[in-house]
């Protein structure tokens, strides 16, 4: 047992099964712990912060935020790598980002502005936090996380103004995302990259829950396979160059993460720098409105790392820049 990881998470936790993925694919021995209140005490004693996914290493150190995780251990277990070659391994980190912040804004919105999604994912919760209670003490455990995450659904963006907006881009999402996987297995090809990881979190939920889940599988089988496929995911062939990537990867990149998610990154900055409490932007032909998210600061500072750490941006630079997404990182 002493070799082996910990990962504390939850299944409706975008962010654990994206690292339980991740663990999987390496073959990395862990165990996975569900966080409730059994293990509130190992919890504690190794998180720094108060989120899920933590993963405790052999040595006994804590590790917290799903990106930095899967940084650390592709060092520790570099093969098969997550990376794609050259330009690929930028954009790969590029959507594992738009994954993890904007795809996560359509995950939180679908789970919990309908009532047939409140109810469905509550009593999730509730059952994953207290299994054995009785049906009138989960009732009203399912009524007290369902008024806690419904007034909770403003955080990521998810309002009157927001809610049309989030769901047409969605279902372009979709759509475009059953294109490109129409002929390949995995966003880069033959094998998952770290895009994967981060795209496919908040997909697995979202097709786990019942509006969303309904939309996924009446109208992209091919997105449905990859959703399966990424819970156990094979290196079966090599990565693609971009020359075959681009017909049906350049749209995702301009309409989905340039268009929306890099103008988005950049106002709510400005919004954040301003002291602001809220801020609008112009995303394609609507106006976005939100309360500033402070954590994707932190996350933006990083990838901008990643961009600057490129050494040679020439292939890299051109395709940034039509996919609007160069100057965010350039700022
Ligand atoms: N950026 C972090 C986000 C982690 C996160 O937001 N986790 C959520 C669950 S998916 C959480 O623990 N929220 C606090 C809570 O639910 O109390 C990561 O990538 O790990």
């Amino acid at each position: 047992m002493a070799d082996l990881f910990s990962l504390v998470g939850a299944e409706m936790s975008p962010y654990s099964v994206k690292v339980r993925s991740y663990f999987r694919y390496k073959a990395i021995p862990h165990q996975w712990i569900l966080r409730n209140a059994e293990s509130q005490a190992d919890y504690q004693t190794y998180a720094k912060l108060p989120i899920i996914p933590l993963v405790v290493t052999p040595q006994q150190n804590g590790i917290q935020d799903s990106t930095p995780i899967i940084d650390q251990l592709e060092k520790l277990f570099p093969e098969p790598s997550v990376h794609p070659e050259g330009a690929l391994r930028f954009l790969s980190a590029l959507i594992e980002e738009f994954g993890d912040e904007w795809g996560n804004k359509w995950m939180f919105h679908y789970r919990w502005a309908r009532e047939v999604d409140q109810l469905a994912s509550a009593g999730r919760i509730a059952r994953m936090q207290a299994p054995n209670a009785s049906n009138d003490v989960h009732a009203a455990l399912v009524e007290k996380i369902r008024t806690r995450m419904v007034e909770r659904v403003w955080f990521v963006g998810s309002n009157e103004v927001t809610a049309s907006q989030i769901e047409t881009g969605f279902a372009e999402m979709l759509g475009m995302l059953e294109t490109h996987l129409a002929t390949r297995p995995y966003l880069f090809g033959g094998r998952p990259a770290y895009g994967d990881f981060g795209l496919w979190g908040q997909f697995y939920e979202l097709w786990t829950d019942p509006t969303a889940g309904s939309l996924i599988e009446g109208r992209a089988p091919r997105v449905l396979e990859w959703i399966q496929r990424m819970l156990w995911p094979r290196a079966d062939s090599a990565f693609e160059n971009w020359a075959r990537l681009q017909p049906t990867l350049m749209p995702i990149l301009k309409n989905q993460v340039g268009r929306q998610f890099m103008t988005w990154t950049q106002a709510n900055e400005r919004a954040l720098a301003e002291g602001k409490e809220e801020f609008s932007v112009t995303l394609g032909n609507n106006v976005w409105v939100q309360k500033p998210q402070k954590y994707h600061a932190r996350a933006l500072a990083l990838l901008r790392g990643k961009y600057a750490d490129v050494s040679d941006k020439a292939a890299l630079d051109p395709i940034l820049e039509e996919a609007g997404c160069l100057a965010a990182l350039c700022a």
